[in-house]
């Protein structure tokens, strides 16, 4: 195979940018089906790059054009869609979260398993960001040091009225919960939240900011300041405190200005698509390249499902004011069949549909 052939279901804000990237920027790349709950939004997407509609986005999976599927759908469908995926036995990048439920997560995770071939990569693109490639590297060096601490902040400048703090636990704090696992390489065990003072851009019981905290399994802390109506830009900044020395990224430390008017400054960053533009461009490439041997290169199902375990125990943080043990079912072997591994896994706290309830 020299060209993977993608059908792309949910062209909202994220599905539409994707589409447009595998056309125009990503190498041996071609979309040909496209799927949306929308119809005349696929049709308008499709036509631009020369892809034909699917109405129903099992149907595209299936599609014998079709060789391997980017999942940018509510959350709330990923479970069906992923599903389809591994039993067809194609390459699928899905967005996050793989699952809005513990559960359904952790039988995606044994269903691949049972597989014995890595087909689900979960689109954490923080991990293809260069800057957090770099810090990651750094740590490896072990020029820092044990790492012992991670703070992080994370600031959006507007969100719909409907991004109470839950959503923004499961949709803007999972990203911190995804780089505190790549960067210290163990598990999140526990959650905390402190919820402080409200802005006044906030709804009535919504928490924003809040301060969360996390818990590793070595007992190392992890500090997360989430604020998503700061009404200035976008934010993204973490520092990794070591035994023998500190690193920051996110500094936005692009041109600096000098004007005669004596002030000094520089651009700052308006939103996500801006800061993490070319993390989503090397994410979707490595995706690509790995899905043409049948594989993935990037964050697995075993991530997508850790982040949705500790996402609910957030939630669970935010709604009970306790900490939080994150409950996780053991990693399968990668030969380990679906229907032998003891224990059912806890139903968790089904997630409201993330994505689905923006209008
Ligand atoms: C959004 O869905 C993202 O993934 C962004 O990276 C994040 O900063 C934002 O808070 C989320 O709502």
């Amino acid at each position: 195979m020299t060209e993977l052939r993608i059908a792309v279901l949910g062209v909202g804000m994220m599905g539409a940018f994707h589409v447009n990237a595998l056309s125009k920027r990503i190498r041996r790349a071609q979309v040909t089906v496209i799927s949306d709950l929308f119809p005349e939004k696929a049709e308008e997407v499709a036509d631009l790059v020369g892809a034909r509609v699917a109405l129903d986005p099992i149907e595209a999976i299936n599609d014998p054009e079709v060789d391997a599927v980017l999942i940018a759908t509510p959350g709330k469908a990923h479970e069906e869609q992923v599903n389809a995926c591994l039993d067809r036995g194609i390459p699928v990048l899905c967005e996050k979260p793989l699952t809005t439920d513990i559960a359904s997560a952790y039988q995606i995770v044994r269903k691949e398993a049972a597989l014995g071939r890595q087909l689900i990569q979960v689109g954490f693109m923080r991990r293809f960001d260069a800057e957090y490639v770099a810090l990651k590297a750094l740590i490896t060096s072990g020029s820092l040091g044990n790492p012992l601490m991670v703070h992080c902040t994370h600031r959006n400048p507007t969100v719909p009225d409907f991004f109470n703090s839950e959503f923004a636990m499961r949709d803007s704090v999972v990203h911190e919960v995804d780089v505190t696992r790549f960067l210290l390489d163990e598990e999140i065990t526990s959650v905390q939240v402190l919820k402080g003072a409200a802005t006044k851009a906030a709804p009535e019981g919504t928490h924003d900011p809040m301060l969360v905290l996390f818990e590793t399994e070595s007992g190392r802390v992890v500090t997360d300041e989430i604020y998503v109506r700061t009404g200035v830009a976008y934010e993204v900044r973490t520092e990794v405190v070591g035994e023998q020395g500190s690193a920051s990224i996110g500094l936005d430390q692009n041109v600096q200005v000098k004007t005669i008017d004596g002030r000094w400054g520089g651009t700052i960053t308006p939103g996500f698509v801006e800061r993490f533009g070319a993390a989503y461009d090397t994410e979707l490439q490595s995706w690509v390249d790995a899905a043409l041997e049948g594989t993935i290169n990037g964050p697995g199902a075993w991530d997508g499902y850790a982040a949705v375990a500790v996402c609910e125990a957030g939630v669970e943080a935010v709604r009970t004011g306790a900490k939080v043990t994150v409950a996780m079912d053991p990693k399968p072997g990668p030969t380990t069949p679906a229907t032998t591994n003891g224990s059912e896994p806890e139903p968790g706290i089904t997630a409201p549909d993330l994505l689905g309830a923006r209008p």
